[in-house]
């Protein structure tokens, strides 16, 4: 009952409500623990099954979440109630009540104790209609997130730029729209129930009324995107033109090791360590041990294998970064059985983007995750040979790390420059400055001053010859 008046009150269906609080008040500051569920349909096949629910399990941790416990079924079509069987939802809850716990499985995370572990969200791995979500919440007694809305909540935190913000929007109203006019519907139908009358209930014209504005705003939201195309072109063209931007972007399927790299390299891994959900943020990092140039790293949100079409668009917006960076590095798991078709994908949506012209290093990950030692080899050799510049390699090797960022200090510096600076000794203000932007290789002093010889940009250095003269 409280469910219907919350419907029709703010014509939201109550799980999108309560998920847009729970999103904004306590995902970034609490532990979330979450169950993933899914229904396997008779045309899947088991790897296909596993896989699509361990991106989700992925996914879910992009978000914050630590996910306990999985349930699976078997079942020939989903439930049109609850997508999932009575059963299932009833062992459910018994779980994420703390009422029963179903044998532990391999998938399952081993939790110390799970009787004061509150479950909040159970996860499922399909698309499901709002009063699907509505009846399995009931139910399981916990809020239930689907796919698309995992989705669409990674996308909308990953939207940095105006565009990538804009493009999220609109494809967060075009999940919102029928979940909106279900709740309205169901509204307005009980209200002719208990009242008695017949035609249009309040529900169904606040439906109207919401319909309209979101087509406004979508229609609003699409020509800003239009208008900010063309700004975004001269900004990015100033941007590059300008020294001292360098940037590398990590791309490639969720799961490929993008982040753990990203931690390896910016030296970051102890700060994750401490703080819970450091991810969330690491967004932005500088190469670490430091470099001449400063090399700045930059993390994307993954490309995702069971995407839904209708998020296309808002995905590739997310990838703007890639843009900006003078490298991109193209990490793929080489564990993975679909790798060479994840690496095509990768390929021709940067193409797409327009990031084909960004210089690229394909980072051939996870080799230690291959087999025996002599399966690894051999696929070494054959990457090698199909990709001759590649780098293979493993984030868990912190030597393998430490090659990876010389390569990336090497690209960067080839551009340097080296010259002598000489620093008077009237001038010594200025020593912080010249180990601030130049790599000092040498330095010697006589009667006079000191004499550096550096390597730097040479914006870098005639801007130091500039302060000296
Ligand atoms: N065996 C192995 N596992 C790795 C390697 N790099 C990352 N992983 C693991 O793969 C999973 C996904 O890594 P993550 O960095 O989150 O991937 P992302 O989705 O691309 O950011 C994590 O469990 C990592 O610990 C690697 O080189 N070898
Ligand atoms: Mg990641």
């Amino acid at each position: 009952m409280l469910a219907d008046i919350t419907f029709q009150v703010l014509s939201v269906p109550r799980s999108l409500n309560r998920y847009n609080l729970l999103m904004q008040k306590e995902v970034k500051e609490k532990p979330q623990y979450a169950v993933v569920a899914a229904v396997q349909l008779p045309s899947v096949s088991d790897a296909e099954f596993e896989a699509s629910l361990c991106e989700l399990r992925e996914l879910a941790k992009t978000l914050g979440y630590t996910v306990v416990k999985t349930f699976v079924q078997k079942r020939a079509g989903f439930d049109m109630t609850a997508y999932l069987g009575a059963g299932k939802r009833q062992e459910i809850h018994g779980y994420v009540n703390h009422e029963s716990y179903p044998l532990e499985s391999e998938l399952d995370v081993v939790v110390a104790n799970l009787e004061g572990l509150e479950i909040n969200t159970l996860l499922v791995d399909h698309e499901i209609s709002p009063s699907q979500a509505r009846n399995l919440e009931l139910e399981v007694g916990c809020m239930v997130m689907d796919r698309t809305m995992v989705i669409l909540e990674i996308f909308h935190r990953n939207a940095r730029s105006r565009a990538a913000r804009a493009q999220v929007e609109i494809a967060r109203l075009g999940y919102m729209a029928p979940r909106m006019r279900e709740a309205a519907k169901l509204a307005g139908s009980q209200g002719r129930q208990r009242s008695g009358e017949g035609g249009r209930g309040a529900g169904e014209s606040q439906t109207e009324l919401d319909r309209r504005k979101i087509r406004d705003r979508i229609a609003e939201l699409q020509q800003e995107i239009v208008a900010m195309e063309a700004e975004r072109k001269t900004q990015r063209a100033r941007r590059q033109e300008r020294q001292g931007l360098a940037g590398v972007a990590l791309v490639g399927y969720t799961n490929a090791g993008k982040s753990t790299l990203m931690r390896a390299l910016t030296g970051s891994e102890v700060l994750v360590a401490n703080k819970l959900f450091a991810t969330l943020d690491t967004t932005v990092r500088a190469l670490y041990p430091e470099s001449v140039p400063r090399v700045l790293v930059s993390d994307t949100v993954g490309f995702i294998k069971n995407l839904p079409h209708g998020l296309v668009a808002s995905f590739k917006s997310t990838l703007d970064e890639a843009l900006d960076a003078s490298l991109l590095l193209h990490v793929i798991d080489a564990s993975d059985p679909g790798f060479e078709r994840q690496l095509e994908v990768t390929d021709k949506v940067l193409e797409e983007i327009g990031a084909n012209i960004v210089p690229r290093i394909r980072v051939f990950n996870k080799i230690d995750h291959v087999g025996d030692e002599v399966a690894q080899a051999k696929r070494e050799a054959n990457l090698r040979a199909r990709y001759p510049d590649c780098v293979v390699m493993s984030a868990r090797r912190p030597d393998d790390v430490a090659k990876l960022h010389q390569i990336i200090v090497a690209i960067f510096q080839q551009d340097l420059v080296e010259d002598e600076i000489f620093l008077p000794w009237t001038a010594q203000q200025l020593r912080g400055a010249i180990y601030a932007s130049c790599q000092v290789l040498a330095e010697r002093s006589d009667g006079e001053g000191a004499f550096f010889q550096v390597r730097g940009e040479p914006s870098a250095i005639k801007s130091l010859r500039e302060q000296l003269s």
